[in-house]
């Protein structure tokens, strides 16, 4: 069960204005756009997305064992119904935000649940798509207990960038972002509460 954040108790579901949104350029052509509390009423749609979103747990291959994979998940293409409206208009907002910029709509919403600080992603870039070799974004909107995202450019070596995602916070990673750095969600050994996060991508970017 998620402990609520104080400010988030009884509170609509719904979304603030982008304006509040900021930049850090990170080099070599990326950059992140953050804006805490994007999302009101987040623990709520946590509550909500947990419960009702049919998660899929997978497994894979790692040198010669199949492995859990350490999260849930669940994908929506392009043109499919999202678990609750407000992701919808979320997409929609972030589309007609970003649309000078990034050229075309964020299309699809992959959902993430990390169940406790056990659950992670390891460092990668969102490189199966078009994300390898094109300038493209990534917006991800995070609800139940923060999470770090870590942030470094591609290899490691240089310094790392770290953000606490939870409780409504937007990222949008963004430029080169996907191919020059790359990202991870690690295992923390602190009490992590669950998050899930909602990464909105353009058409052909995974
Ligand atoms: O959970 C997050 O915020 C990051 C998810 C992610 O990097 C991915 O699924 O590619």
């Amino acid at each position: 069960m998620l402990q609520g954040s104080l400010f988030d108790q009884a509170e609509e579901i719904g979304l603030g204005p982008l304006t509040g949104v900021r930049r850090t350029v990170l080099g070599d052509g990326a950059w992140i756009d953050v804006l805490p509390g994007w999302l009101r009423g987040a623990d709520e749609l946590y509550e909500r997305l947990a419960g009702s979103v049919p998660w899929q747990a997978e497994r894979r291959q790692m040198y010669e064992r199949v492995v859990d994979v350490p999260r849930l998940l669940k994908f929506y293409g392009a043109g499919q119904e999202l678990p609750h409206p407000v992701l919808g208009a979320a997409r929609d907002a972030l589309s007609a935000h970003y649309s000078g910029e990034l050229g075309e709509p964020f299309t699809t919403a992959g959902l993430c649940f990390y169940r406790d600080g056990r659950d992670s992603v390891a460092w990668h870039g969102d490189r199966i798509g078009r994300g390898a070799r094109e300038d493209t974004m990534v917006a991800i909107v995070s609800v139940g207990a923060p999470r770090d995202l870590v942030l470094r450019l591609l290899g490691g070596g240089g310094p790392s960038v770290r953000r606490a995602l939870g409780h409504g916070d937007l990222i949008v990673m963004g430029g080169s972002c996907q191919r020059t750095w790359e990202h991870a969600i690690p295992k923390s050994t602190r009490a992590a509460g669950p998050r899930i996060s909602v990464q909105f991508r353009p058409r052909g970017v995974r």
